[in-house]
């Protein structure tokens, strides 16, 4: 553990201070604790367990402040293992930063049309067509209210980014890290036991309020696991910033929301089409050149030919 540092050192980020720390006793011990279980999570020495490895069961941890931070880190030390064969293991766990907090729901045990960010770990395919993807898969949502999470498409139409996290039943330590920072959002995890983060989403213009709650929260229904959290860490970030960005301020986000939303979504029966329409409009390029390069020999040999009678 002692390689894994900061992800990537920027040159505009000032200084990391630990803001709360949660490891092996902290939650729970006092009635000071800054986090809150509910539902079936336990606490024990060493861990959160948000389920146990028996079915239907959901449980989540909820800081009970509010985060004011305008640019912050948290890294998520995580454990998911079970009896169940590959792919007969489920649901996963989800990390939030929301507006409410303890509620309980469909999005791995929390509300559906969620006001945040959630962060999932979705360990289940529910969605059998897209075998291109391999679970355990990692994606991101921002929710604005009104955003449903599809669980029977695994949240493919809303979600941001993601990538696969082979995560279960490791015999090293697992880590989620989501950085949050001029708007960018970037998603790390170090899933390898190589002590190293792995990129997995990074997404700029998302407009996140500040004073939401950190939590987690997972679910298992007919399939499950073991969902433990070992800690999780959020770290304030101080950034240098201009003045136009420090201008940018007064302009209060409400609801969160992700710029360019469009671009991010790329439907792949999309991008096969305009995968076609490149192909025709390089065709008939070519076979327009071929045509004016044709019609140009036929003008020049006419020209040849006429300037060969003047001269002879
Ligand atoms: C939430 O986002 C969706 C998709 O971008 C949009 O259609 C909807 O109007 C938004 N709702 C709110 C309350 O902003
Ligand atoms: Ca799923």
């Amino acid at each position: 553990m002692s390689c894994r540092g900061n992800p990537f050192p920027l040159p505009w980020l000032l200084r990391t201070r630990l803001v709360s720390r949660w490891a092996c006793l902290g939650v729970g011990s006092s009635s000071s604790s800054h986090w809150e279980l509910m539902g079936d999570a336990m606490i024990t020495t060493d861990h959160v367990r948000l389920t146990p490895d028996m079915q239907s069961k959901q449980g989540a941890v909820w800081s009970r402040i509010p985060c004011h931070l305008r640019d912050w880190e948290l890294q998520v030390h995580f454990k998911i293992h079970g009896q169940g064969k590959k792919n007969l293991n489920g649901d996963g766990l989800a990390v939030w930063y929301t507006k409410e907090r303890m509620q309980t729901g469909p999005v791995f045990g929390n509300k559906d049309k969620f006001v945040g960010l959630g962060v999932f770990v979705d360990t289940y395919p529910n969605e059998e067509k897209h075998l291109e993807r391999i679970f355990p898969y990692v994606l991101a949502m921002v929710g604005n209210g009104s955003l449903s999470y599809d669980h029977e498409r695994d949240g493919r139409h809303t979600e941001l980014g993601g990538c696969t996290a082979v995560v279960r039943n490791l015999n090293h330590e697992t880590f989620i890290f989501i950085r949050y920072v001029r708007r960018r959002l970037t998603v790390m995890i170090d899933v390898d036991g190589q002590h190293e983060w792995r990129d997995c989403l990074d997404i700029p213009g998302v407009r996140l309020p500040q004073g939401y709650y950190f939590g987690a929260s997972a679910v298992t229904g007919d399939l499950s696991d073991n969902h433990d959290l070992i800690s999780m860490k959020l770290y304030q970030l101080t950034v240098i910033r201009s003045k136009e960005e420090e201008e940018e301020k007064e302009e209060e986000i409400t609801i969160p929301s992700v710029d360019n939303l469009e671009l991010l979504k790329e439907d792949p029966s999309e991008g096969r089409m305009s995968g076609i329409a490149i192909f025709f409009t390089v065709l008939f390029s070519l076979l327009g050149c071929i045509f004016l390069v044709v019609i140009g020999l036929a003008i020049y040999s006419h020209w040849n030919e006429n300037s060969r009678k003047r001269f002879y």
